[in-house]
């Protein structure tokens, strides 16, 4: 018994040992880490995964969260706290289901909590909602942000202090579906219709210095090649798909994303917040399951990917949230990140 006990450790340990990183909570489930540094502490907006029971489609549908929680953290490998319910989807007046990947920002002495969510007419929309404490909990505003559709805001303030907002996701997304501006309740559920014209965009829009609207029009956000050519919906390697998110590094702007249905992180550089962008590369490889979203962070001189993976259930649709360094070479790429060995 003894021996086989050992065996079972033995396979544990080199099962575990097959991640880059182990995940930073275990007793939720826990996806799309949005982080940020708030006084000092490491907070991290995640997704909050759970088995709802909702049957697998090509629409996300099993991805059918409920709630809110953040952690926090002192330091990256510190003690994670849980700080619990932040905003429970029965708290937003207009939502009808699927509490998708959040991200927050934090101006004038208040924090604001960006979220997607399918109204009720089962449209995505993004909503905001508002604490005086990083951890919440929050309280949504009666209405969606006006202008806004699809999923993944990530809110980028820039060092002049104006802040933009990066968002939507094709195929469960739903971005295919808002050709000329209009929800097409009818369109095709991928991109996959157009695959010799050029990739659909992410979207940016500036906000309000409320925080609480768009200042402005939502603009495509413009990912091109080295030859200043939009990339094609055929180009999965490359085109974007969901997930993205913002840093500046060296006064460059870095437009990182998921390319979907292949798995990579990829990355563009501008020159300013609505770009365009070019595209450089990819800078980590797949994770386990199928979707990866990710956030970077910079704290004390260092940057990190805070990113997710299947390693705790082995389902999709159930993840959980990890952290590792992220490297700038001197001539501004990033060094690629193996999350896993097969
Ligand atoms: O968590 C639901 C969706 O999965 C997110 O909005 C996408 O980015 C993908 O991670």
């Amino acid at each position: 018994q003894a021996n086989q006990k050992k065996e079972k450790e033995t396979a544990n340990t080199a099962k575990k040992s097959s991640y880059l990183s182990q995940p930073i909570i275990s007793k939720i489930y826990t996806a799309d880490p949005s982080a940020h540094v708030f006084n000092g502490k490491i907070y991290v907006y995640p997704s909050h995964d759970i088995e709802a029971g909702t049957p697998e489609n090509d629409n996300g549908d099993h991805f059918d969260m409920r709630d809110y929680h953040i952690l926090s953290m002192d330091s990256v490998n510190g003690k994670v706290t849980d700080h619990g319910v932040a905003l429970s989807i029965k708290d937003i007046p207009w939502a009808g289901r699927q509490l998708w990947a959040p991200d927050a920002a934090f101006k004038n002495g208040t924090y604001y909590l960006y979220f997607p969510v399918k109204d009720k007419s089962d449209v995505f929309r993004i909503g905001v909602a508002t604490s005086k404490n990083p951890a919440g909990p929050f309280k949504a505003e009666p209405e969606p942000i006006k202008g806004s559709f699809s999923i993944d805001p990530a809110v980028f303030t820039d060092t002049d202090g104006a802040s933009y907002m990066y968002f939507g996701g094709i195929w469960g997304g739903q971005l295919q579906r808002w050709d000329n501006g209009k929800y097409d309740a009818n369109g095709s559920k991928t991109d996959s219709q157009k695959e010799n014209e050029p990739a659909l965009s992410a979207k940016v829009a500036k906000l309000s210095s409320d925080m609480l609207s768009f200042d402005g029009e939502v603009k495509d956000v413009q990912l091109v090649d080295k030859q200043g050519k939009a990339l094609l919906t055929n180009d999965h390697d490359r085109r974007f798909f969901e997930g993205a998110w913002m840093h500046k590094f060296n006064g460059k702007y870095y437009f990182t994303y998921s390319t979907g249905d292949t798995h990579y992180l990829a990355y563009a550089i501008g020159d300013k917040p609505y770009g365009p962008f070019v595209y450089e590369g990819t800078f980590m490889k797949p994770v386990q399951g199928w979707t990866t979203h990710h956030s970077i962070l910079e704290i004390k001189g260092k940057w990190y990917i805070f990113y997710h993976d299947t390693q705790l259930s082995g389902k999709t649709h159930l993840r959980n949230v990890k952290v590792t360094e992220l490297k700038h070479n001197a001539d501004g790429t990033i060094q690629m990140i193996e999350p896993w060995v097969e």
